[in-house]
């Protein structure tokens, strides 16, 4: 039997810049419930929304203040509801992001626990600090410490993110008990599952200071330990219950790592998303890049192919700048996007796309700091700025890397606002909307949103494509092969990955190329094709 969930598309939507319906410049739930047809049509069956829950948005919704309330700016748990009605009868289910590792410090658990005789006192970390210093040495995800101090308790709260993000302590056993409540809450509604937040740090063995040089000091002794994998099994017993998917994002997982976490026999998470393939363009860090290269991140996507039973396959996120200018070529933006989309859905696992991906949408266009909402770019700039690098490298810096890269208003058409916003956007518009945009590309059987439609399609209805084995054949700097073996036939996926044209030795009866009817061995600059063979 094959699980539901390995078979569909999962497109993440970020709502903040998805639709916006009222004209106040942020993207809402009604407004996705309008798009609804578009994508159906697209074929995409489950939807993952980044977090529409009530918050302050110091991470735009990353920070919590209540679990089972919709923010105002999307609108009301009816509307909710009825996102969940009309995407099931379109045949789609809804993901919901279940952020678990921190709350906002506006939750009313954290405001009730800053009273130290609160029965929420140890819902979160609080600590004395040590001999006039903070209570460890561990440095967060967006830089710098990572305790602050509260006036009213007079001690220090732990937050591995941003100071408004304080992380739950699962040493309470009310905490898990909350959480279990939560799941139901919406898995009631008839929800088909959660993305769960860096969930592979929700559990700390200890908050002793770190005597290691990591980047992140202090991650031994949080990363991927036993008592997180305790909760994700009793996490998992509910989501059973319902028949539900998770996926979990597991930062700094290698395959032995992520198998721990989602190997079918232990019960955790079905899925996970590696990063290791997103970090190949990386030096350490990610603010400090290296120019892209083919043989390293096919080869790392292999190892992944090759180690994990069922893998995510994702290029983009809302954390991530865009894949075009990141994997793909300024000369052939359009055909290394449909190449990069052939890579998308033929590697063995639950594929994802990410708002935008399927038009081609790019990094920001912004000109100054001005222009930047997201707080790890804000903190990181500052940080630069305080270790006196030059503006024109700090700006480089944020331009390359910023999660606001991916996060402008989605383009939906060539009009105002790009069909976005009657208003005034919360954050800037792509000023390539007037040429990328759906509407330029939905009856356009040539353009890439249809190639997406083609592959989606595609997939769904091949057994090979879907359950095949993998097999790496050639993983260079300018051309990546690999096939997919099934029941009587075998798929040769060839991806010429230059501006160059090449000639190969693959063999096989075309299936599809990204831009030819026919296929004698020579590839364009940035083609795609499959070729098949009985076997
Ligand atoms: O952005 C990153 C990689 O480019 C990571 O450092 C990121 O912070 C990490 O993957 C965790 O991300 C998740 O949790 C954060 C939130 O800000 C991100 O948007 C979310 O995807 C804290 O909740
Ligand atoms: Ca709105």
């Amino acid at each position: 039997m094959h699980e539901w969930w390995k078979q569909s598309t999962v497109y993440q939507i970020y709502p903040r810049s998805f639709c916006d319906s009222n004209g106040d410049g942020i993207g809402d739930i009604p407004g996705i419930i309008s798009k609804l047809d578009e994508l159906q049509d697209l074929g995409v069956e489950l939807l993952w929304l980044s977090p529409v829950y009530a918050s302050p948005n110091e991470d735009n919704g990353y920070d919590i203040s209540d679990y089972c309330a919709i923010h105002p700016d999307f609108g009301t748990m009816e509307d909710m509801d009825r996102l969940i009605a009309e995407a099931k009868k379109r045949g789609m289910g809804i993901i919901m992001d279940l952020v678990i590792n921190h709350t906002s410090t506006a939750h009313p658990w954290f405001q009730a626990s800053r009273n130290p005789e609160s029965p929420y006192r140890n819902y979160y970390f609080w600590r004395k600090g040590k001999n006039g210093k903070l209570p460890n040495n561990w440095t967060g995800f967006f830089g710098g410490k990572c305790w602050e101090y509260d006036d009213r308790s007079g001690e220090y709260y732990l937050h591995l993110f941003a100071p408004h993000q304080p992380d739950l302590n699962y040493y309470e056993p009310k905490v898990l008990e909350e959480i279990k409540k939560i799941l139901r809450f919406w898995l009631d509604k008839g929800i088909a599952g959660f993305r769960c937040d860096v969930i592979n740090i929700i559990w700390k063995d200890s908050l002793e200071s770190s005597r290691k040089k990591l980047i992140l000091t202090g991650l031994e002794h949080y990363h991927s330990k036993e008592g997180t994998h305790e909760i994700l099994r009793q996490m998992r017993q509910i989501i059973d219950e319902y028949d539900a998917y998770t996926v979990g994002e597991t930062v700094f997982v290698d395959t032995k790592k992520a198998c721990d976490l989602c190997a079918p026999e232990r019960k955790e998470l079905h899925t996970v998303f590696g990063f290791e393939h997103m970090e190949c363009d990386q030096i350490i860090v990610k603010w400090f890049k290296t120019p892209h290269k083919w043989g390293k991140f096919m080869t790392t996507l292999a190892r992944w192919q090759n180690n994990v039973p069922w893998n995510t396959v994702y290029l983009e996120n809302h954390d991530q700048p865009r894949s075009i200018p990141r994997f793909g070529s300024k000369k052939y933006p359009m055909e290394s996007g449909k190449l990069l989309a052939m890579l998308t859905f033929t590697l063995k696992g639950t594929p994802y796309i990410y708002q935008g991906q399927e038009i081609g949408m790019t990094d920001f266009d912004f000109t100054s700091m001005d222009e930047v909402r997201d707080v790890e770019s804000i903190n990181i700039h500052g940080l630069l700025k305080s270790a006196c690098v030059p503006a024109a490298l700090r700006w480089k810096i944020i331009r390359t890397t910023s999660r606001d890269n991916a996060r402008t208003p989605m383009q939906w058409t060539s009009g105002y606002n790009a069909g976005f916003t009657s208003g005034t956007p919360w954050l800037g518009i792509n000023g390539n909307y007037r040429t990328v945009n759906v509407a330029a590309q939905k009856n356009d059987p040539a353009s890439l949103r249809s190639w997406y439609k083609t592959l989606i399609a595609l997939r769904k209805n091949s057994p090979t494509l879907l359950w095949g084995e993998f097999e790496l054949l050639s993983a260079t700097d300018t051309l990546c092969a690999y096939r997919r073996i099934g029941e009587g036939e075998a798929l040769t996926v060839v991806l010429n990955c230059c501006d160059n044209v090449q000639t190969v030795d693959y063999t096989g009866e075309l299936i599809i190329s990204s831009c030819a009817d026919t296929y004698n061995g020579t590839l364009q600059p940035w083609e795609a094709v499959i070729l098949r063979e009985e076997a």
